[in-house]
């Protein structure tokens, strides 16, 4: 062997030793290194902690995600999840969730009403059904099937005067959602922001757990005082929640019509798959809403959270205001500020 040729072989080595060592690398963040993180930061910290206690102990990702989302779902003060929420335009609460894991198993619910925990139905629909979606009726006697008890059909305290305002002119005008401090979204309470816990919107979640398994959960009141029967992106696998465990996963928040119309979480996902860090892609699918919608951007907020299998995560949103809380072993609940394409 001359001599280029002993370096040419080095070289080649030195080329396989470094794949391999990024291989490595890659396989140490994703083991033993359980990160979750969830949208909207005022809701997302308590989820987030509730989360913790399950993927701290070498517990699965799906269970720290459907426990951590009814946190949210278990509010009776959250305006835009579980029971306690505002109602649609008939002044009725209808809730839809969904839920995917490791192994692209997916379950889902929508238009359902008086089921307290939507997220746990979405599981059961996944692990007990041959189907992906159960909706209103069906899904409830579903859910009756399974033991789980009708609640009473009534409105929380702060989401009946929600409605009532909202009858006063009966104009279904979703406003952006903006965390406190931003523009205040119609159907919130005065009195939960004079508090400063103000819950806001959809709570989407997603984990990696220390075996290094990705699962994500999604639930929802849906816009505000919306039509009838009105389903959004959260239960829908592939526009609200996407998981694929040997890439990512990805939630969306924000007006759903304008996620569905793009399959925004897989697009998320396709995009990490390309190569796109969680924030580029994340970025990259808000720009393609931008690109496709018929409504201006001062009109819509939509954010999109994503993770990879590195357990690295980003954001991005169209307007400012979407706040989110990751906690790892090395961030407590940091709260995070999306970045947005309209400044
Ligand atoms: C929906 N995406 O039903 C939900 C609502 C939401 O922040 O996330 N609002 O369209």
């Amino acid at each position: 062997m001359n001599r280029r040729e002993v370096i040419k072989m080095l070289g080649l080595s030195g080329a396989f030793l470094a794949t391999r060592k990024f291989s490595l690398a890659n396989t140490a963040a994703q083991k033993n290194n359980p990160i979750v993180l969830s949208t909207w930061y005022n809701q997302a910290v308590t989820a987030n902690n509730q989360a913790w206690q399950t993927l701290s102990t070498k517990g699965s990702a799906l269970d720290a995600v459907e426990q951590g989302v009814m946190m949210s779902e278990n509010d009776w003060e959250n305006c835009c999840v579980g029971l306690g929420a505002n109602p649609d335009r008939d002044g009725k609460v209808t809730l839809d969730a969904s839920i995917m894991n490791h192994k692209s198993e997916c379950g889902s619910v929508a238009f359902l009403e008086r089921i307290k925990n939507p997220i746990q139905l979405a599981r059961a629909v996944m692990e007990k059904t041959p189907h992906v979606m159960l909706v209103g009726e069906g899904a409830q006697q579903f859910a009756v099937a399974n033991g789980i008890t009708l609640e009473e059909q009534k409105l929380s305290e702060h989401a009946k005067s929600a409605y009532t305002n909202w009858l006063k002119k009966s104009e279904y005008k979703p406003v952006m959602n903006i965390e406190k401090g931003g523009i205040i979204h119609e159907p919130m309470v005065p009195n939960k922001l004079e508090n400063g816990k103000w819950n806001h919107d959809t709570i989407g979640m997603i984990a990696m757990d220390a075996q290094g398994n990705l699962s994500g959960a999604c639930t929802t009141s849906g816009m505000g005082f919306k039509m009838r029967g009105r389903v959004g992106d959260s239960p829908i696998i592939g526009a609200g929640l996407y998981v694929d465990n040997e890439i990512g996963a990805a939630t969306a928040t924000g007006h759903g019509e304008e996620v569905i119309r793009i399959s925004g979480s897989f697009l998320v996902v396709e995009y990490m798959r390309q190569g796109y860090s969680p924030e580029m892609a994340c970025k990259k699918a808000v720009n393609r809403i931008m690109k496709k919608t018929p409504r201006k951007a001062n009109e819509i907020q939509v954010g999109f959270i994503a993770l990879n299998k590195n357990g690295e995560h980003g954001a991005y949103a169209i307007n400012k205001g979407f706040d989110f809380a990751v906690k790892s072993n090395q961030l407590n609940n940091t709260k995070e500020n999306a970045k947005h394409i309209i400044k």
